[in-house]
């Protein structure tokens, strides 16, 4: 157990090795978001692949707040999240990525803008029957220039549709990464953050390199 394990995420390297560590393997934590519309799976998805017991704040569904939530589609849901879920799981050696589950309720967009600080990307859940929900999700990433990439959380009586065709119905920006997943399995869900990863790195780096080169007109 290294003494990075339990920092706070941030997308800055963690670079703090302990005395006699290898400054080559201090741990990378980046921040990663789980988003998507009202009862798709994001506590599910942070739950499975979170490798220490997740942080939940699930609370009852009640009738009072049926006036204010829309749970239309989801009926069999009894709870729900109002503040977050958090989880942690190691990539590879020295990559660890904190994810923050947000709530998937409109009254609860407050909280986003504090959760979305300094993340490196975010995994947009979606569920074909009821693919509009992602809607404010992908625009607040689109907005905000976070990358995102789009989960479609194949749920056994949804019908199947392929990335091509989600991509097209969401009006996504070319290059936004659609994958096929089950939130409920770890594999399924670690290659969602390894996709997510892998594209956010190449976004960042693109920006990068377009910050720093000469303009045309200044040579
Ligand atoms: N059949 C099936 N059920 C799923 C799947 N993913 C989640 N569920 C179930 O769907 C329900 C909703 O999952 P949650 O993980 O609570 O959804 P959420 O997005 O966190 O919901 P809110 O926080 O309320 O927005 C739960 O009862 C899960 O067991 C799936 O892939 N297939
Ligand atoms: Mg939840």
């Amino acid at each position: 157990m290294g003494q990075h394990d339990d920092r706070t995420a941030g997308a800055a390297p963690d670079v703090d090795p302990g005395p006699g560590e290898d400054p080559e393997l201090a741990a990378l934590a980046l921040k990663i978001l789980v988003a998507g519309g009202f009862g798709v799976g994001k506590t599910t998805l942070v739950g499975a692949v979170s490798e220490i017991r997740p942080l939940r704040t699930e609370e009852a569904l009640s009738e009072a707040g049926e006036l204010v939530d829309d749970t239309g589609g989801v009926d069999q849901k009894t709870t729900t999240t109002v503040a977050m879920d958090f989880g942690r799981i190691t990539i590879r050696s020295g990559l660890s990525l904190y994810l923050f589950g947000t709530p998937g309720q409109d009254r609860f967009w407050f909280l986003w803008d504090e959760l979305s600080q300094g993340a490196l990307g975010a995994v947009v859940l979606a569920d074909t029957r009821r693919l509009e929900d992602c809607f404010p999700a992908v625009d607040y990433f689109e907005h905000r220039r976070i990358p995102f990439v789009v989960a479609v959380n194949c749920f056994t009586d949804a019908r199947r549709y392929g990335a091509h065709d989600v991509s097209r119905a969401l009006d996504l920006e070319q290059g936004t990464p659609v994958v096929l997943c089950d939130a409920r399995d770890r594999d399924s869900g670690k290659e969602v953050l390894i996709r997510l990863v892998e594209y956010a790195g190449r976004v960042h780096t693109a920006r990068l390199l377009d910050s720093v080169e000469p303009q045309a007109d200044s040579v």
